[in-house]
């Protein structure tokens, strides 16, 4: 439902796992803060300042705090235990990959690292596309993430997707995007000056379309980037 409203629209697997929580707690706030405030509006009537009424000390109310605390740690707790599942499915393990790229952030570009014709990463023939990640459709796609100066985050809303990349450390993430499309991939972590431009094109295309694409990369490779970008903020 809140798809309609103001979520970009969903393209993961994983998607509609995360779009139930994040309504069922939308909903828990929207009860919560509705009722707080309609208490705070009748609070304000009923104790407002009148002629010849002298103001009211009270002492606290032992019973309702504990109703109130050991509610509120309640609902946090069975949130934590409904989320579990879906945390190791997308974050610990998932399934097998089909794709594999290497996704490294700096300011403030994506670089997209792609296997060469031998199909393996981390060899000679790879080749680096700065901000154009194709993928196939319906396919598991597995990324290892790092950056090259700051902490970056690799978000991509329609995928439901957001992981920080960490300078030294490689992050494997994956997705699947079940339709095809152009979609965004910003930097959602604030990393330097040019923050708010950093941002990358997502392109999910038949298979078809993927390897007509590979090809013509592999025919007219992109100049690698330059080694001394990003390697120090500016
Ligand atoms: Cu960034």
């Amino acid at each position: 439902m809140l798809e309609y409203l103001y979520f970009p629209h969903d393209i993961s697997t994983f998607g509609p796992q995360i779009d139930w929580l994040f309504e069922l707690i939308f909903w828990i706030v929207l009860v919560v803060w509705t009722a707080v405030m309609i208490t705070m509006v009748v609070f304000m009537i009923r104790y407002r300042a009148r002629p010849g009424r002298k103001a009211e000390y009270i002492e606290g109310n032992s019973r309702l705090e504990i109703i109130w605390t050991t509610a509120t740690a309640a609902i946090l707790i069975v949130l934590a235990f409904m989320s579990r599942s879906t945390w190791a499915d997308i974050k610990e393990h998932g399934p097998p990959g089909q794709v594999f790229y290497a996704v490294t952030g700096k300011q403030f570009n994506w670089e997209f690292t792609y296997p060469g014709p031998d199909g393996k990463l981390g060899t000679k023939d790879d080749i680096i596309v700065e901000n154009e990640l194709h993928v196939p459709v319906n396919k598991v796609v597995r990324v290892d993430l790092t950056s090259k100066d700051v902490i970056h985050s690799f978000y991509i809303p329609n995928m439901r997707l957001r992981q920080d990349a960490v300078p030294g450390r490689i992050i494997h993430v994956w997705f699947e995007a079940t339709e095809t499309g152009q979609y965004e991939i910003p930097c959602s972590q604030l990393c330097g000056f040019g923050h708010s431009g950093m941002k990358g094109n997502l392109t999910v295309e038949s298979q078809e379309d993927f390897d007509k694409w590979l090809k013509d990369l592999y025919a007219n490779p992109p100049a690698p980037p330059s080694a001394t970008e990003g390697a120090s903020p500016k």
